[in-house]
């Protein structure tokens, strides 16, 4: 005898026999109890007077026999109401109506009794440990930084500004300024962590309220250390979730394929060329558009190339904590299916240069004063990146909106629920 507890989705009454799909707590799929009459009466008395959405318990035994999109049929001894609806359910969770992308948005919680959405989020939750398990394996040390912070480290455009008692204060845009100021004792850290962006737009691609995984190393040789350790971390992830999520996988789905290795190291001024090819003009110096990466993203479909890198851009277009190289910088993009999903570099970690890189980008060193000292008592060189989760998970999914792999939506419009 097994119990199953979860929800009613949806009642067949055929004759003397109630078929009520059950969604399971811990299932990706939902599994069919069947109530003959001439079995159990009474059994079958209170589950045809059931309502949809109504929470049960079950006991009972699997027949083995899968019914086709129903899942398995579960024989029923016992049948508990444990908690009925105290109103209709306001979207019908049976497949039978669509559901309109922001009424799924707002019923999310409800939304997450069906595979699809379940099978999103357990992929989501795999990929997360396993890049934990990947980090720690790799001697990295989580840590966790100030999410109020005194300054920003991505421009002023995307600062949420909050009153601190008096003071000026910001929700952190990104864990920066903190896990390079770590590399100072601890030369290995990571952070999984919210990122807070005040981004004006509307878009597919950007949320204000973001997840990012923050690596940070210390004593490296070149910004290819860094390179290397991203792409390492990128390939074993896929290969993780193709073994370890393959129900989610076909509930979604989705073909997720190996990247080819090692990813290209497109140069800034490689891709200028490689767009100028396709009638493609780019301002030398600024960044790329939205357009710009997703075209680059088809001329590597066709070398066949998901993921790669764009290093070497103008120093103009990174920020200041980024080194210089005559007039370039240590920096890269790694663009997967032509969108940008994580970016990092080299740092400046010489106390010098860095003060003047500040300047030269026309910021007050006052306001990271606290950050600066930490670059005067023997900083190693240094380098990491910031990988967006959700862009991550959004192009391994084959997904349209990245509104699709966050639970609860932050954006422009959305602050409840
Ligand atoms: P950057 O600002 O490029 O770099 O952010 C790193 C990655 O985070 C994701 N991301 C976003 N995803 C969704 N919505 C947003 N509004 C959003 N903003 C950022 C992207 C992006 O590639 N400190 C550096 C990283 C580093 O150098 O270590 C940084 O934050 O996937």
């Amino acid at each position: 005898m097994v119990a199953l507890q979860g929800w009613v989705n949806a009642k067949r009454v055929v004759g003397g026999i109630v078929f009520l799909e059950i969604i399971p707590e811990n299932l990706v799929q939902p599994v069919t109890a069947v109530f003959k009459k001439s079995e159990n009466r009474d059994l079958w008395k209170e589950a045809k007077k059931v309502k949809i959405g109504t929470a049960v318990r079950i006991e009972g035994e699997y027949s083995r026999v899968r019914l086709s999109k129903r899942g398995e049929e579960f024989k029923p001894t016992k049948f508990e109401v444990i908690t009925p609806p105290v109103d209709i359910l306001p979207i019908d969770l049976t497949g039978k109506t669509p559901v309109l992308f922001d009424t799924k948005l707002k019923y999310r919680y409800l939304m997450l009794r069906l595979p699809k959405e379940r099978a999103i989020f357990k992929i989501r939750a795999r990929l997360l440990k396993h890049v934990r398990d990947f980090l720690e394996k790799n001697d990295f040390l989580e840590v966790h930084t100030p999410k109020i912070v005194g300054a920003g480290a991505e421009g002023g455009a995307t600062l949420f500004e909050l009153d601190y008692f008096g003071r000026k204060a910001f929700l952190a845009q990104s864990p920066q300024l903190y896990k390079q100021m770590l590399i100072t004792s601890i030369p290995r850290v990571y952070e999984i962590t919210p990122y807070f962006r005040a981004e004006q737009h509307h878009t597919t691609r950007h949320l204000n309220e973001c997840w990012g995984i923050d690596v940070e190393m210390g004593f490296i040789s070149s910004v290819e250390d860094i390179l290397k350790l991203l792409e390492e971390l990128l390939s074993s992830t896929i290969e993780y979730i193709r073994e370890t999520c393959k129900e989610e996988l076909e509930i979604l789905g989705v073909d997720l394929k190996l990247p080819r290795r090692p990813f290209p190291r497109l140069t800034y001024d490689n891709v200028i060329q490689l767009l100028e090819e396709r009638g493609i003009k780019v301002t030398w110096g600024e960044d790329l558009s939205d357009r710009e990466e997703r075209v680059l993203g088809s001329i590597m479909k066709e070398k066949g190339y998901d993921l790669y890198f764009i290093v070497r851009y103008p120093w103009e277009t990174k920020p200041f904590y980024i080194m210089r190289r005559d007039g370039y910088s240590e920096s890269f993009d790694l663009d997967y299916k032509g969108l940008e999903i994580s970016s990092g570099g080299q740092r400046e970690h010489r106390y010098t240069e860095l003060l003047r890189n500040i300047r030269d980008k026309g910021l007050d060193p006052m306001d990271f004063e606290f950050y600066l000292e930490a670059f005067k008592y023997g900083m190693p060189p240094h380098g990491g990146f910031g990988l967006g989760v959700e862009r991550l998970l959004m192009k391994m999914l084959d997904m349209e909106n990245i509104r699709e792999t966050i639970i609860f939506t932050r954006d422009i419009h959305r602050l409840i629920p």
